[in-house]
């Protein structure tokens, strides 16, 4: 008897994680608890109605079906009010049960509580950056564990919407308007991509809309702190030489999705042979019909390709590149005058990277001691 008794307490004490099944997976948030048990509930109602409905059909099928050469004509059937009483009551009550638990839910996933903490998102054609209160910036999703996260979320052009189908929670984001969702998950998950829960853009936002899949990692307050403050400074702890293969592949995978190293022009122009493009007489058109040799040059518009370059990143719209639409975010605020000399040296050494942004020359195998 005494082994029983952990058993059912276990079974008080609402878990924090419920387990993947067919219909549902892993839910490793403190929400995912109300909300899969209210979901279970709707689909058993269902479950439940569906095989009385077909099981009374089937039955007066076979029952009352009409015998061959028999021409019975029933009475006009009137009511029953005892049925029809039954039939309105059980499912009215069923259905004020369901709204009153989903309401209950609805509203609790609403009001994120007072200790959160806030991480601002910005969602944008195609990706996400994430924002904490320090200024570290990340591509990734990072929180801590065992404490309520609220995100604060903003798009700076069209409808999209996040969603982390793991914690059970999803949320519009609307130009022109804050939106905000908030959870707490308790099971870390550490800090390699591959072991995060998914986040999504949960509403078709154009072309690139599969780019905005990521991952949310989870880590212990004390891990997420020292992340934090790494991540803020990330830029200062690379020496200036190696910045170009250090930093560059990093902040590229924010470009990629439009800009090529291997010459095909995606959404925006490939950055194969860019910069000879740029300091060369004679390159590419702009939609006004100017040529780089107008606007770059000692007493010209930038003194010199690198203040082009930074320009494009700043101001994408100013000059647009024929034949390419304005389409690209700014970066302003979110890569600073490091991450910007860092890209920019990329460019100037574009050979030394394969087509997937990765710097080639970097050692393969160790070298032996
Ligand atoms: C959503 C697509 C998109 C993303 C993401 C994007 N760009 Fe662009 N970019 C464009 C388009 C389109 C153009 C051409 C029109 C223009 O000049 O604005 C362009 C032009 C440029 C130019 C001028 C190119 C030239 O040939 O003169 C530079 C430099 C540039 N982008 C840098 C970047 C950097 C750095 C990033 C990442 C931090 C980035 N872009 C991310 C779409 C994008
Ligand atoms: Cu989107």
């Amino acid at each position: 008897m005494l082994s029983i008794a952990p058993a059912i307490l276990a079974t008080m004490t609402p878990p924090t994680v419920t387990p993947a099944d067919f219909w549902l997976p892993i839910g490793a948030s403190e929400q995912a608890v109300n909300v899969d048990w209210m979901f279970n509930f709707i689909n058993y109602v269902c479950y439940f109605f569906f095989v009385l409905v077909v099981a009374m059909m089937v039955t007066f099928v076979v029952k009352y079906h009409a015998k061959k050469g028999t021409r019975i004509r029933t009475d006009g059937i009137t009511h029953h009010t005892g049925l029809e009483l039954s039939w309105t009551i059980i499912p009215l009550l069923i259905c004020i049960a369901i709204f009153f638990f989903g309401f209950r839910g609805y509203v609790d996933l609403s009001t994120a509580p007072k200790n959160s903490y806030d991480i601002n998102v910005a969602a944008f054609k195609w990706g996400w950056q994430f924002k904490y209160p320090n200024g570290a910036q990340s591509d990734n999703l990072v929180v801590p564990s065992d404490r309520p996260v609220r995100l604060v979320m903003r798009s700076s052009d069209v409808l999209h919407c996040c969603y982390i189908p793991a914690f059970r929670v999803k949320k519009d984001i609307v130009p022109g308007r804050v939106s905000s969702l908030w959870f707490q998950c308790n099971i870390p998950t550490g800090l390699e991509e591959r072991d995060g829960y998914h986040l999504f853009c949960a509403e078709y936002c154009g072309t690139g809309h599969s780019n905005m899949n990521r991952r949310v990692l989870v880590l212990p307050q004390a891990e997420f702190d020292a992340w934090l403050t790494k991540q803020a400074a990330w830029l200062d702890e690379i020496s200036d030489d190696e910045l170009y293969f250090k930093a560059g592949p990093k902040i590229y995978a924010r470009c990629s999705q439009c800009h090529s190293i291997d010459g095909t022009d995606g959404l925006g122009p490939t950055w194969k042979g860019i910069w000879t493009r740029i300091t060369t007489p004679g390159g590419a058109r702009f939609s006004d019909g100017k040529r780089y040799e107008d606007f770059i040059g000692p007493g010209k518009e930038y003194a010199n390709p690198e203040e082009y370059i930074r320009d494009s990143i700043y101001n994408p719209g100013k000059h647009l590149v024929a034949p390419f639409g304005n389409v690209m975010p700014t970066f302003k605020g979110q890569l600073n005058d490091r991450g910007v000399e860092a890209i920019t040296g990329m460019m100037q050494h574009l050979d030394e990277f394969d087509a997937k942004g990765a710097w080639t020359k970097a050692p393969t195998t160790p070298p032996k001691p």
